[in-house]
């Protein structure tokens, strides 16, 4: 199993970060993004997003650090970190979305802005981080974990970029 993987990368650290949990042994691709090899072949064959993380397995091609979650958890990490249930993947996928949208937005945008320079409002991250940021944090106040009262995807989607808020506080 390979991982076209980018060690600065938090979306990639969410895949690092759930492999090394479960006991999935991942090859890593480092892909030379500031050189742009992302825009390039292979990737942007596998990828058209242009885009890491990219995860290919027994065939299966995946973009997307939340799917690429769901699609080991499924198929290699058990139960316990991806379950059966409705109410249960929902309340796992509610973390999966937060991840993708607020985080992506607020404290993800912000570190893009302060470490690498992106063109973004750092006004507008700011913005998002501080109303997401003290949701979480009253979550874990009241939980040990984000969702299902124990480890799973949820706290592997949300921790990485969380963690590194601080480059970009
Ligand atoms: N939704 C995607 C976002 C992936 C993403 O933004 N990847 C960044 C690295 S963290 C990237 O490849 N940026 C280069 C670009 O967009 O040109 C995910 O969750 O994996």
């Amino acid at each position: 199993m390979k991982l076209y993987d980018l060690e600065l990368s938090g979306n990639c650290y969410k895949v690092r970060l759930f492999a090394a949990l479960a006991g999935i042994e991942l090859e890593m691709e480092p892909v030379d993004v500031p050189g742009g090899a992302h825009k390039q072949s292979p990737l942007i064959d596998l990828n058209p997003w242009g885009q890491v993380p990219v995860l290919i397995d027994d065939g299966v091609v995946l973009r997307d650090s939340q799917a690429i979650l769901v699609y080991l958890a499924r198929r290699y990490g058990g139960n316990q970190w991806w379950p059966d249930g409705a109410a249960q993947q929902a309340e796992v996928m509610q973390w999966l979305s937060t991840a993708a949208n607020e985080i992506h937005g607020g404290p993800n945008a912000a570190r893009l802005i302060d470490k690498f320079g992106n063109p973004l409002s750092k006004e507008r991250a700011l913005e998002i981080s501080a109303q997401v940021l003290p949701l979480i944090e009253q979550h874990l106040g009241q939980h040990e974990w984000l969702a299902l009262g124990r480890p799973t995807i949820a706290d592997c989607a949300v921790f990485p970029y969380v963690a590194l808020g601080w480059e970009g506080a």
